[in-house]
């Protein structure tokens, strides 16, 4: 797959609403934005195949009129392993117009309306200036040279970390204008340092949460081959804010000694549901049922899910950053996500990290439809 097609293809379709110092191009977003809203009220065919130019799922609703706003993050300074999920957004919103409408269990989620949010152009750049740089300090690493130069790397590291708290900055802004207008705002990685911005806005807004957190690994590092705010950290830096009260970790299977030793200081804080020990329970009788509503019953009234796609078995996620051999079947986690929204937890937020496309279109595929799935879940009544 040509990423940078792709990429081109997405943003041409996102632009759209960029074009704000040209009037004819505002006008143009008018005419497009009133075509769709007819089209959404009138003739929409939801059985139909979609139309080239349409939004995610090939929904003609327009931003004012959906339900769900889901904001790309088209960011990934700090994989160390397999790059790639920058391009997770574009791949993921090319593979949901393959996904056909009538969902299993919210059929009528389409209605509802989900909405592709913009990623700005000049992030994106500002990434892509970043992205050798950061693997110049990895590639440092591996070879044991980064000490040689410390002045030069220590202002390579301090470049990153600015640029992310500028990200970080837009997320927070966008998160809350969304939220002003009464949207559900989910984020879509992007690696899984993305979601930082999320709690960094839930903790200005004083919510107190508990985040059901699918994935391989735990990210619990104090920061990562010396990046504050790597993917691997992500529930570290998440932590500092004491209005998260509650961690609970699922698909776990990967992980270090310092993350474990914290979890097992924070046990009244952090809960991890190791694969194995799933797995295990599960061969000896135990149901999914029975642990997920373990699960559930750890996780405070108000929870967020944060959903990093290498919590699933990898051959759905070949190309994801950091695949784990094990995980959980597709089917397990939409059980457990339904079982979230069935305890009657309100669900503040959430994200899916670590979708990564490859040479085909599959993780794409597999992220369109968990990201399809979560916005049934989270705007389920
Ligand atoms: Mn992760």
């Amino acid at each position: 797959m040509d990423c940078g097609n792709l990429w081109n293809r997405f943003h041409k379709k996102h632009r759209l609403w960029k074009f704000e110092e040209n009037v004819e191009d505002k006008e143009l977003i008018h005419i497009f934005a009133l075509r769709n809203y007819k089209t959404m009220e009138n003739t929409f065919d939801p059985n139909a195949a979609a139309v080239a130019d349409s939004g995610i799922y090939g929904l003609p609703c327009t931003a004012e009129e959906a339900q769900i706003i889901i904001i790309p993050v088209e960011w990934e300074l700090t994989t160390s392993y397999n790059r790639g999920t920058v391009d997770g957004p574009a791949a993921v919103m090319e593979a949901s117009l393959q996904v056909d409408l009538c969902h299993h269990d919210y059929p009528d989620l389409w209605k509802k309306g989900i909405w592709m949010d913009e990623f700005p152009k000049e992030l994106r750049d500002l990434h892509d200036t970043l992205a050798p740089v950061s693997e110049e300090i990895i590639e440092a690493l591996y070879e044991g040279t980064i000490d040689e130069d410390p002045d030069k790397y220590n202002k390579m590291y301090a470049d990153i970390e600015q640029a992310t708290e500028k990200k970080n900055a837009w997320l927070r802004e966008r998160i809350a204008y969304w939220k002003r207008q009464g949207k559900i705002v989910g984020l879509l990685g992007g690696d899984h340092s993305c979601p930082l911005a999320y709690h960094q806005y839930l903790h200005e807004q004083g919510v107190e949460y508990g985040i059901l957190h699918a994935d391989a690994h735990c990210d619990l590092r104090d920061a990562f081959e010396g990046f504050k705010y790597s993917h691997a950290s992500i529930f570290f830096n998440t932590l500092k804010f004491d209005n998260v009260k509650k961690l609970v970790q699922v698909g776990i299977r990967d992980y270090c000694h310092q993350e474990k030793e914290l979890t097992l200081e924070h046990f009244d804080r952090i809960k991890v549901f190791y694969d194995r020990d799933n797995r295990r329970r599960m061969y000896e009788g135990t149901r999914w049922k029975d642990i997920v509503e373990e699960m559930i019953e750890e996780l405070p009234e108000k929870t967020y899910i944060s959903i990093d796609i290498d919590a699933l078995d990898p051959k759905l996620c070949p190309n994801t950053g950091t695949p784990v051999p094990g995980g959980m079947e597709y089917e397990e986690l939409m059980y457990l996500l339904n079982k979230i929204r069935e305890s009657g937890k309100e669900i503040i937020g959430f994200d899916l990290c670590e979708v990564s496309p490859g040479d085909n279109d599959w993780d794409g595929n597999v992220g369109a439809r968990v990201l399809f799935h979560l916005c049934g879940v989270v705007s389920a009544e």
